[in-house]
């Protein structure tokens, strides 16, 4: 109630792992990449200890409010609230969402992954701020992801939302890069439902120029034709 939707048109997940960032800083890529118009940046790094992820944290937070864009980080409730940053993307093997909302405060962006419709309506009448639906394509970057939805089961969850009622944001994840994204975002989005941006990590976190790279990917999703 009265708290702002959150812009989630180009919304980078961050992967600091050498396959994907190479040699480059990830406080470079990622400032580099706000500067291209990245709208959300969600912290996902899966290795290393708490103190460490305290840290990268609060330098993340520093270059993000510099852009007025949320901070958000994977799984760890503890580390948001740690460092008071705008809030949490969880899985469905994380915290239970009610208990990350009596953490966080009815303030906090809460997001999670969902990869049906199961998932994404008890996530809706949980009070998620928005649903990161996915995997939508084979992705490298994630190997242990259990459902591969493609742009149909996208499609489905949205359709499934939308006749339920819920008007929470969504974004699809999963194998997304600028040769392909027009195409899902047009043959996932549904009648009374369209996705409200989409979800990368390679796309811009591996680039030679995640400026360049953010800045093509935030025009492609701004130039979607109508839905009919
Ligand atoms: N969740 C589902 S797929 C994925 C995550 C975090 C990784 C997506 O990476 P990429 O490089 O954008 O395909
Ligand atoms: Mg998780």
């Amino acid at each position: 109630m009265g708290k702002p939707a959150v812009d989630l048109s180009l919304y980078l997940v961050t992967d600091s792992t050498p396959a994907i960032l190479g040699n480059k800083s990830l406080y470079h890529v990622v400032e580099e990449s706000l500067k291209g118009g990245v709208t959300v940046v969600q912290l996902r790094e899966k290795t290393g200890d708490t103190g460490a992820l305290i840290e990268t944290a609060k330098r993340l937070i520093e270059i993000t409010r510099k852009y007025n864009v949320p901070l958000l980080i994977n799984d760890r409730i503890d580390v948001a609230l740690a460092v008071g940053c705008e809030g949490v993307h969880i899985g469905q093997d994380d915290m239970e969402l009610s208990t990350a909302r009596q953490l966080l405060g009815p303030n906090a962006i809460i997001g999670v992954t969902v990869s049906n419709v199961t998932e994404a309506l008890k996530a809706c009448e949980g009070g998620a701020d928005y649903l990161g639906i996915g995997t939508v394509y084979a992705t490298p970057t994630k190997t242990n992801t259990k459902e591969i939805i493609g742009t149909a089961g996208v499609r489905h969850i949205l359709e499934t939302i939308a006749d339920a009622g819920h008007t929470t944001q969504t974004v699809c994840i999963g194998g997304i890069n600028e040769s392909n994204l027009q195409r899902i975002f047009y043959q996932s989005g549904a009648e009374k439902k369209k996705l409200d941006g989409v979800a990368v990590v390679s796309a811009i976190m591996a680039a030679s120029d995640p400026d360049a790279a953010a800045r093509h990917l935030l025009q492609l999703v701004r130039s979607q034709p109508p839905f009919v």
